[in-house]
Parts: structure tokens; sequence; C-alpha cells
């Protein structure tokens, strides 16, 4: 059986930290997001069909051409936007058998797919999604069920009780048939719920399972950050590969990669994870759910909680990093302070494609881009977001959004 991984999409609700790159190569306790759906799909596929569109070169040359020994075949995306589209774009690479497909940025364990497997088998299936029950089905669609079998899937019915569906789906050839006969959505999509009630209508039998296991659809910036504390808390092991020096603190568990020192004086509470090559501390303190990348600095006097630092990336003096995603090649100046907590206690909201969003966060800090350069003694509000290639000069107090390719100055 194929795996496809859909991977063409733009990412618009994680920028700035998309504005160069696709959404499903943005690290997560320092590995792509698409790895952790190759992973879980794995043991029941020999091959995988990815299929890209935006910044398709970078992730083409981020996983490269096989994954785990499997082949990885790149397909681009048919003209228009949406998922039905962006499956049917596999259709030259299917070869009769049924196949397996993965939205590219969810994560959920291996236990769902096994089910889903088990119950397209079980039910003679058609197709078969995975589904996942919510009190509150907000921005989800909701699958509706009779039995053993999916009767209709409906666009977002708000705040009702319900199932959620997960994008994960087995599917027939003959699916091919509905995806091209699938009209544009409303939101201007090819959507792959009006393919599968197309399907349904026509008589055919479309299954589900019910996922009771973590999942996480990565599609706002805090969802990076609830997944890296997901994926520290639960599969981190202590592993110290890098030096350690003498007066240095580490609260297992706490992963250290080759390369990397821990200079003395450094206190790491576990569980945290650290890349290859870089530099920590002297003297520093990093709190537990803290990923950063290689080839990066956190030096003196620098605090760093729940947090996400990616490659290349320097915290090197004086800095409070908390609850905060920092991109890639990103530099802070000495004494740059990150704030995560508003003085109401209320929770931090985040303009994400132009509106305002509740993050349901008490605590959220900075959302910085990649190659930012921020000047010393600089003041980021909580949630607040700075676009890549910015520069923000000594002094000044962030306390709106920074779009990318700024100078901002006092
Ligand atoms: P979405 O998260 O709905 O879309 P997106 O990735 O473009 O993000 P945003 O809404 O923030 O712009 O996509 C779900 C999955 O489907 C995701 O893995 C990307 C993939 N996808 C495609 O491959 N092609 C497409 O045209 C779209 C819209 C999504």
């Amino acid at each position: 059986m194929k795996g496809v991984v859909l991977a063409a999409g733009k990412g618009e609700r994680l920028r700035p930290l998309t504005d160069d790159r696709p959404k499903v190569m943005l690290k997560v306790a320092n590995r792509p997001i698409i790895e952790y759906v190759l992973e879980n799909l794995d043991p029941f596929v020999d091959e995988f069909v990815v299929v890209v569109r935006y910044e398709k070169e970078k992730l083409i040359r981020g996983l490269g051409d096989e994954f785990n020994g499997k082949p990885i075949t790149y397909v681009d995306q048919l003209p228009g936007e949406g998922t039905a589209k962006a499956i049917e774009s596999a259709r030259e690479l299917i070869d009769g058998e049924e196949f397996m497909v993965a939205n590219g940025d969810i994560y959920f364990e291996m236990e769902g797919v096994k089910e889903l497997l088990a119950a397209f088998r079980r039910e003679k299936a058609d197709a078969a999604l995975l589904v996942k029950e919510f009190d509150d089905l907000g921005h989800f669609g909701k699958v509706e069920v009779q039995g053993n079998l999916v009767s209709a899937v409906r666009e977002k019915p708000g705040n009702v009780p319900g199932y959620a569906n997960l994008g994960l789906y087995i599917f027939k050839p003959d699916v091919f048939e509905f995806l091209q006969k699938t009209a544009i959505s409303e939101r201007g999509e090819y959507e792959i719920t009006d393919t599968i009630n197309l399907m349904i209508r026509k008589g055919k039998r479309v299954a589900y399972a019910i996922y009771s296991g973590y999942w996480n659809d990565v599609g706002r910036p805090w969802n990076l950050l609830e997944l890296n504390e997901y994926l520290l808390k639960n599969k981190l092991k202590h592993d110290i590969r890098g030096i350690v020096e003498e007066g240095a603190t580490i609260v297992p568990p706490v992963e250290i990669g080759e390369g990397t020192v821990v200079r003395s004086g450094a206190y790491i509470i576990g569980p945290v994870k650290i890349g290859r090559n870089s530099r920590i501390g002297p003297n520093c303190f990093i709190r537990p759910y803290t990923s950063i990348g290689d080839d990066c600095h956190v030096g003196n006097a620098v605090e760093v909680k729940n947090s996400i630092i990616m490659d290349h990336s320097n915290a090197p003096h004086l800095n409070y990093v908390g609850d905060s995603i920092i991109g890639e090649d990103t530099n802070l100046g000495a004494g740059t302070i990150t704030a995560n907590l508003r003085h109401d206690k209320g929770s931090v909201r985040v303009e994400v494609k132009g509106k305002l969003e509740d993050s349901g966060r008490r605590k959220l800090g900075a959302i910085i881009g990649h190659n930012v350069k921020v000047g010393i003694n600089v003041s980021i509000y909580p949630g607040r977001k700075i676009g890549s290639n910015s520069f923000i000069g000594p002094g000044v107090v962030v306390d709106r959004n920074v779009p990318s390719g700024s100078l901002v100055v006092v």
C-alpha cells in the first residue's frame, strides 16, 4: 500500500514561520513535522508519495528521496486549491491498489493508523476516515455516522459536540472518479469532505475509526508549542552525546546532540532537547519543554522556558525567552525579553490571517520568524509576531505585530 502525504499547502496561519518554507518542514522537538507523519505511516506502507507545491524545493531537499529505506516520490499538486485536488494529483502513481492519505501537518500516534486499517477491512469499505470525539467541534467539520458507517461530513457546524475528521484516510482507486467530479466549495477549495459526501450519495461504504490518542492539527503558532510539549513529555530519552562541563547541572530527561558544549553553571531541567554543535552557558537556566536546535547559542544569564529555538539562532546574553518560538538564523540582542503573561492574566490573543484569535493559553510569548536581528534591550509583548528578515533596533518595545522585512527603530 502507498502512503500519500499532502504537503502542498501555504500554511498562511503559521506566518511568519512559513514565509519561506513549507509548514511541514518546521521543526518541532528538532524534527520536521512531516517526519512524524511518515514514521507513523511507515509500518503500513511500502512507498510514500508526497504532494508538493508551495516552496517545494525546500521540502524535497530537506526530506530527500527515501524515508526509513522506503522510496519517496514527489508529485506537483494540480492547479486549484484544496485537499481533494491534492489527492487527485497522485492519480498516476496509484496502481490499482488501495492507498492511505494523511495531511502532512497532523500529528497522530501509530495506533490511529492501525485502528483505521482494521475498520476499513472489517467493513469491507470503499473508504475510511479517522475521527475523534470532541465536546466542542469549534472550527472542525462534523462527521455524522450511522452504525459502523459515515452518513455525511458537514462543514464546520460551530460549537457543538461530535466527531471531527482528523485528516487520515484510506481509499480505493475508484476515489479518483469522485475526486474529478468534486466541485469547488464556497471557500474556493476542492475539499475531500465534499468528495466523501459524493461517494456516500452513490452508495459507497465509508467506514470510520474513533481515535482516542493524542492528535494535533498544526495550523496555528501555539500548536507548535503544544506539540513540542507533548513530544518532550512523552517521547524524549535521556541521552547526552555532547560535552557537559563540571559545574553544570542536568536534571533528566535531557537530550544533548554531538558537538554541543554545556558550560559550567548551566542549569537544565528536563524534558529539554538540544541539537548538535550548540553552545549552552555558562550560567544559564533552561527549563522544561524547551527545544533548542543545531548551531545555537544560549549564553550567560539567559533563561529559556517552554520554547522552541530553531537552528542557527542565538539568545546569547541576559535574555528571557518564555513560551516563545524563534525561527532559524535569528539573533536576540543582549537584554531582549519576551513577555509571556498579560497583567490581567487573560488568555493571549494572536493575529492569524488578519484576525485576532484566542490562543487559549494564559502564557504565550513571541513568535519570531527566520533571519531576524533583534537589537539590545528590546521588549516584546505577549503573542506578538516579528516577521522574517526584519531588523528591530535597540530599545524598541514591540507592542504590535511587525511585518516581514521591516526595519523598526525607536
Ligand atoms: P490546511 O491546513 O487546511 O491548509 P494549509 O496547509 O495551506 O494551511 P493554511 O490554511 O494555514 O494556509 O491543509 C491541510 C493539509 O492539506 C495540509 O497538510 C496541507 C495540505 N494541502 C495541500 O496539500 N494542498 C492544498 O491545496 C491545501 C489547501 C492543503
